[in-house]
C-alpha cells in the first residue's frame, strides 16, 4: 500500500503530539498540579494514530481509561484537554470529568471511560444506531487486553456482529492489565483469534509500527464501510510508564529487561528513522516540530491555570438532560 509522504509526516506529528502531551501531563501530575487518576499512553502512540487516520471527521470514537492519545488523534485540542485535567470550566467536560471522562461530542468523541470494557457495548449500540439511520459512518472502539477478558467484550462484540454494526474494535495489547501479565489471564497468543467466535474478521499487527497499523486499519475500515460488519484488530504494544501516573517507581512487578527491550521499539523513533533515511524529513524539521508542540503545550497549561474552577453552586448542573 502506498502511503503519501504528507501522510507519513502527519503520522509523526500526531504521535509526537501525544507523546509530548503525556510527558507534560505526567510532570504536572507529579508536581501535584493535576489530581485524580491519569493513565499515560507513552509507547502506544502508533495505535491511535494508525487507526484514526483512516476515519472521517463524522465517524465516532469510543475510548478507554488510557485515552488521551485517542482523543488527540481524533482532533482533540491541547487547551480544553489540559483544562479538563486541571478541573477547570474551560475543559471539554467543564472540569467535571478529568482524564477518564474526556468527551467532545462536536467531534463525535464519545468519551474516555473509567470502566474497563465499558466502551465496548456503547460502541456496539452507536454502531447499531448507524445501521438504523443508514448514515455512512463508523465507530472506532479502543480497549485494552485486560478489557478483552470482561463479559462486556463478549456481549458487545457478539451483539455488534449480529446487527452488522460498523465498528472497528481495537485491542491495544500492552501486555499488562495493571500488575497482571497477559499469560496469567488467558492462553491465547493472538487475541484477534477471538474474532472467529463471533464470525467476524480479526487481525493482529505490530502496534509499534504506525505504518503497519495504518495498513491493517485501512483494510478493516474498507470491510466495515462495505457493510461487512465489525472487525477486531489487535495491536501488540507496550505500556512504558506505570499503570497510572501515581504508581510509585519502586513498584517493580515487571522485569526491567522486558521494559528495556520494549523501550528500544519506540514507535516514534521507528518512523523518524524511516523518514530520515528516505529523506522525507530532516533532523532540523523534527526539532522544529518538537519546539512547536512544546510551545503549544505551554500555552495550554497557561490557559488551564488561568481558567476558573466551577462554582460550588453549579455542583448539581449537567447531571440530567
Ligand atoms: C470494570 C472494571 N474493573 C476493574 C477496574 C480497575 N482497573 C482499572 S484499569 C484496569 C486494567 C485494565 O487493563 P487493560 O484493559 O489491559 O488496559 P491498560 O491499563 O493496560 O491500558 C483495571 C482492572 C475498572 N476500572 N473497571
Ligand atoms: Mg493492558
Amino acid at each position: 500500500m502506498k502511503i503519501s509522504n504528507d501522510d507519513k509526516i502527519k503520522m509523526l506529528w500526531e504521535m509526537m503530539r501525544i507523546r509530548q502531551f503525556e510527558e507534560r501531563a505526567g510532570e504536572l501530575y507529579v508536581a501535584g498540579i493535576i489530581t485524580g487518576a491519569l493513565h499515560a499512553s507513552n509507547g502506544q502512540e502508533a495505535v491511535p494514530v494508525g487507526v484514526i487516520m483512516n476515519l472521517k471527521e463524522d465517524d465516532y470514537l469510543q475510548s478507554s481509561h488510557r485515552g488521551h492519545g485517542h482523543v488527540l488523534a481524533k482532533g482533540g485540542e491541547f487547551k480544553p484537554m489540559m483544562a479538563e485535567l486541571f478541573g477547570k470550566i474551560t475543559g471539554y467536560c467543564k472540569g467535571r470529568g478529568g482524564s477518564m471522562h474526556f468527551a467532545y461530542v462536536e467531534k463525535n468523541i464519545l468519551g474516555t471511560n473509567g470502566i474497563v470494557g465499558g466502551g465496548i457495548p456503547i460502541a456496539a449500540g452507536v454502531g447499531y444506531s448507524i445501521v438504523y439511520k443508514g448514515t455512512n459512518q463508523m465507530v472506532a472502539c479502543f480497549l485494552g487486553d485486560g478489557a478483552a477478558n470482561t463479559g462486556a467484550f463478549h456481549e458487545g462484540i457478539n451483539f455488534a456482529a449480529v446487527v452488522n454494526a460498523p465498528v472497528l474494535f481495537v485491542i491495544e495489547n500492552n501486555q499488562w492489565a495493571i500488575s497482571v501479565p497477559r499469560k496469567w489471564s488467558d492462553r491465547l497468543v493472538d487475541l484477534s483469534k477471538r474474532a472467529a467466535a463471533y464470525g467476524i474478521l480479526g487481525e493482529t499487527v505490530d502496534g509499534n509500527d504506525v505504518l503497519a497499523v495504518y495498513e491493517a486499519a485501512n483494510k478493516a475500515v474498507k470491510e466495515i464501510r462495505a457493510g461487512n460488519g465489525p472487525v477486531l484488530l489487535e495491536c501488540k504494544t507496550y505500556r512504558w510508564k506505570g499503570h497510572h501516573a501515581g504508581e510509585p517507581a519502586s513498584l517493580q512487578y515487571r522485569d526491567p529487561k522486558e521494559v528495556e527491550a520494549w523501550l528500544k521499539k519506540c514507535p516514534i523513533k521507528k518512523l523518524e528513522k524511516a523518514l530520515l533515511e528516505e529523506k522525507i524529513i530532516s533532523e532540523a524539521e523534527i526539532e522544529e516540530m518538537t519546539k512547536k508542540i512544546e510551545q503549544e503545550l505551554d500555552e495550554a497549561v497557561e490557559f488551564a491555570k488561568k481558567s476558573p474552577l466551577p462554582e460550588a453552586a453549579s455542583l448539581h448542573d449537567h447531571l440530567y438532560v
